[in-house]
C-alpha cells in the first residue's frame, strides 16, 4: 500500500486529492493546523464522506522541526504540498505571513524531504498567478513570470526552489502550474463560490444583492476534480517535471456570473453592486493557459466545463443553505 502525505488537506484540493488517493488504495496522511476550537477543521473531508479515513497529523508549514519529525515517522512515498495562504487579496493585508507560509513553507518541505525521505516524490502547488502581468497571450511552462501580488511572488519563490532542489539534489520534485479551479468545496471568499453562494441565498430569499470588484477580469476556470488528477499523474512519471494545467478557455467574471444567475432563474443586473473597495492594488487582468505538454506527456485533459461546474456549485449551495438553516459552513 502506498502512503501519501498531504499538506493543505483541509482545503479544497486537499479534500478531493484525499478522495482520489483513497480510491486508488493509498494510505492518506494530512497535515492540520492546531486551532483553539474543539472541532477539527475537516468539514470538506466530511462533505466527501472520507473524514474517518484520512489520518490527520498536527503541524504547520512554518514549523520545520515538526515537518522533519513527521516525515521521519511516516516515510511517505508521495508528498503533495498544497498548504498555503492562498487568497490573493489577503496577501496584501498579510504579505509577511504569505511569504512565510506560501514561499518559505516550500523550502521547509523540501529540506525535510532531503533529510528524511529523499526518494519520496514531491508535488508543489504552483500557480497561474505567477504569470500575473502576462508576457504571452497563452501561458505555457516557458512563459516568463511577472507576479502581481505578494501571493504570486511567494509562489514564484516556491516554484524555483522546487526546480532548484530537483536540479541540485536529484529530488523527484514537480511543479503543477495550475490555473484557477473551483468546485462546491471552494472557499467562500473566492469569486466563483461567492457568486454561487449569493445566487443560492438570493433565490431562497436570504439576500438581495452581491457586491463584487473587478468583473472585467478574465480567468481560465476548470474543476478541482479534474485538476487533482493531474497532480497525481505528475508523480507517476519516471522523471519529475513542471506542467501547466488549464482548460485553454478564458471567461470574464461578468460572464461567469451570468451563468450562475441564469441557472438560479435570476438576472445579474437586478442584484449586482460594484464595490470599489473590492478592487485589488494590482490586478491580473487575464489568464489563459496552454496545457499541451500535460496532454502529450500525462494524457491529461479537463472533462468538466465552466458552465457545468458553476451550475453544480449553485445547486450545492442551494442544498446546503436549505439544510443548514441559511448558513453555509463548508
Ligand atoms: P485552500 O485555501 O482551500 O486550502 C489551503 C490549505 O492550506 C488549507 O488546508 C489550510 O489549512 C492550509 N494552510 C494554510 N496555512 C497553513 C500553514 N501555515 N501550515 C499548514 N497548512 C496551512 O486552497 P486550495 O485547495 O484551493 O489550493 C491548494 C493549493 O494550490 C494552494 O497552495 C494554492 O495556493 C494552490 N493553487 C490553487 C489554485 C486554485 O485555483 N484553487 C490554483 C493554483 C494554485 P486551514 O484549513 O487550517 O486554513
Ligand atoms: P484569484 O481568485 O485571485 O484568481 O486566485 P479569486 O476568485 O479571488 O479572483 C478572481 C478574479 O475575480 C475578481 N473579483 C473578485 N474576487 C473575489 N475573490 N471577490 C470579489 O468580490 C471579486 N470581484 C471581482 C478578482 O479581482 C480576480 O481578478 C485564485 C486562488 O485560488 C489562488 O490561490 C490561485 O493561485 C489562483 O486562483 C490561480
Amino acid at each position: 500500500m502506498k502512503r501519501a502525505f498531504i499538506t493543505g488537506v483541509t482545503g479544497q484540493d486537499g479534500a478531493y486529492l484525499s478522495q482520489l488517493l483513497l480510491q486508488k488504495g493509498y494510505e492518506v496522511y494530512g497535515l492540520v493546523r492546531r486551532s483553539s476550537t474543539v472541532d477539527v477543521n475537516d468539514g470538506r473531508l466530511r462533505w466527501l464522506g472520507i473524514a474517518d479515513r484520512v489520518k490527520l497529523v498536527d503541524g504547520n508549514l512554518l514549523d520545520l522541526s515538526g515537518l522533519i519529525r513527521t516525515l521521519r515517522e511516516l516515510k511517505p512515498d508521495e508528498i503533495y504540498n498544497l498548504g498555503a495562504q492562498s487568497f490573493v487579496r489577503s496577501s496584501w493585508q498579510q504579505p509577511i505571513l504569505t511569504s512565510n507560509v506560501t514561499g518559505l513553507g516550500v523550502v521547509h518541505m523540501l529540506e525535510a524531504i532531503r533529510l528524511e525521505c529523499p526518494t519520496a516524490r514531491y508535488y508543489q502547488a504552483s500557480s497561474s498567478e505567477m504569470f500575473g502581468l502576462i508576457q504571452e497571450p497563452r501561458q505555457t511552462e516557458k512563459t516568463p513570470f511577472h507576479p502581481r501580488s505578494p501571493y504570486g511572488v511567494a509562489k514564484v519563490f516556491g516554484h524555483w526552489m522546487t526546480v532548484n532542489y530537483r536540479e541540485s539534489f536529484g529530488l523527484h520534485a514537480s511543479n503543477g502550474i495550475l490555473f484557477n479551479h473551483e468546485s462546491p468545496l471552494r472557499g467562500l471568499e473566492f469569486v466563483t463560490r461567492k457568486v454561487t453562494n449569493a445566487v443560492a441565498a438570493i433565490k431562497l430569499g436570504l439576500a438581495k444583492e452581491i457586491r463584487l470588484g473587478n468583473i472585467d477580469a478574465q480567468r481560465d476556470w476548470g474543476h478541482a476534480k479534474d485538476y487533482i488528477e493531474a497532480m497525481w499523474l505528475m508523480l507517476q512519471q519516471d522523471e519529475p517535471d513542471d506542467y501547466v494545467i488549464a482548460t485553454g478557455r478564458t471567461v470574464s467574471v461578468r460572464d461567469m456570473c451570468k451563468v450562475a444567475f441564469a441557472h438560479g432563474g435570476l438576472r445579474l443586473d437586478d442584484h449586482l453592486v460594484i464595490d470599489p473597495e473590492l478592487f485589488r492594488p494590482a490586478e491580473v487582468d487575464i489568464l489563459l493557459g496552454d496545457s499541451s505538454k500535460a496532454h502529450a506527456k500525462l494524457n491529461w485533459k479537463p472533462r468538466i466545463s465552466m458552465e457545468q461546474m458553476i451550475c453544480e456549485m449553485v445547486d450545492a449551495d442551494i442544498q446546503r443553505l436549505k439544510e443548514n438553516g441559511g448558513r453555509n459552513r463548508v
